[in-house]
């Protein structure tokens, strides 16, 4: 990673020393880029819609009652990457980098391009965070389709966005000392595609326990020698139909749950955040921090 300073708002200085970082030879699958991802959606996925309040500004993970939700176990490690890249560019707020990492992360994996704009404010303290209780709100893996209705329409969303945002679990992996959950949902879990929509809608799940007593769902695949894994919530998205016509939809046609993904990601990382016709920021609740400098 480069070590030069940047001017206030070079974003793509930024975006070179966050790719520069994604490749983590001794880390999971060899890329930082899953867990950057989960980063930046649960910085963002605490939003409520009838409140207005949670959402992408803030940076709330960074103090304990947040960052010590068990939805965002293992997350610190995402934070951690970024470290280096926020010493070198210390203008930039860590809403904006954890948003733009994400962002950052999907792109170079081969997927679509995403759009983002920064301006995000950090907060200075947990005082917003405890007054609107900005924990317990992001999903259940153990649950099911009306959990993802309730949560997910709270953000704002709907069925197919719903589906389509679950797409993410094409990278990555779960593991046993952040959720309980075991393994990847997909072979090549560092490249960005549909292969999860393919695999959930045509292999056959069969459910497992965990010696835990966690339950998921797997499919052995003699190919590769290696496990694959679905969630509770993912398989429900197959069990209801209004869910499953976009995960057939999704898995057969590469294309179009790429241009679906690229804009709820976009939106989902402006959750909490109104704009001017510039992209100033104009929502001043939870603007607290400013730019550090
Ligand atoms: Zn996830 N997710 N997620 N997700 N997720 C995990 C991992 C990753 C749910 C969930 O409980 C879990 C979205 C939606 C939902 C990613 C991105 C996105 C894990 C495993 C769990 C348990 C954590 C671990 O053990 O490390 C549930 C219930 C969801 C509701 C639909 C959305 C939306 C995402 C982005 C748009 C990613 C990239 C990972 C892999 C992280 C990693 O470290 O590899």
């Amino acid at each position: 990673m480069s070590t030069s300073k940047s001017q206030k708002g070079d974003f793509d200085a930024v975006r070179a020393d966050i790719k520069a970082l994604l490749k983590q030879p001794e880390y999971d699958d060899g890329s930082a880029g899953p867990v950057l991802v989960r980063l930046a959606w649960h910085s963002s996925g605490t939003y409520d819609i009838n409140t207005d309040t949670g959402g992408s500004n803030g940076a709330g993970m960074r103090y304990e009652y947040e960052g010590g939700d068990p939805a965002n176990a293992g997350l610190q490690h995402a934070r951690v990457f970024l470290e280096p890249v926020k010493a070198v560019h210390p203008w930039i707020t860590y809403s904006d980098l954890w948003t733009l990492a994400g962002a950052v992360a999907i792109e170079e994996a081969g997927g679509p391009k995403i759009k983002w704009q920064g301006g995000r404010t950090d907060y200075v303290d947990d005082t917003k965070i405890l007054k609107h209780k900005i924990a317990g709100r992001l999903p259940d893996a153990t649950q099911g389709a009306d959990h993802l209705r309730k949560v997910f329409y709270r953000m704002g969303f709907n069925d197919q966005e719903i589906v389509a945002l679950s797409g993410a679990h094409t990278l990555g992996r779960c593991h046993a000392d952040r959720s309980g959950f075991e393994g990847p949902w997909v072979n090549n879990p560092t490249r960005f595609s549909n292969q999860y929509f393919k695999l959930l809608s045509t292999l056959e799940w069969k459910p497992k326990t965990l010696p835990s007593g966690v339950k998921q769902f797997v499919y052995y695949d003699e190919d590769t020698e290696t496990e694959l894994m679905m969630l509770p919530t993912d398989m429900s998205l197959l069990a209801d139909p209004k869910f499953a016509v976009w995960v057939r939809k999704y898995g057969a046609d590469k294309e179009l749950f790429f241009e679906h993904f690229a804009d709820v990601f976009s939106r989902l990382m402006e959750l909490g955040i109104q704009r001017d016709a510039n992209g100033n920021i104009t929502n001043t609740d939870n603007q607290l921090g400013g730019y550090i400098s």
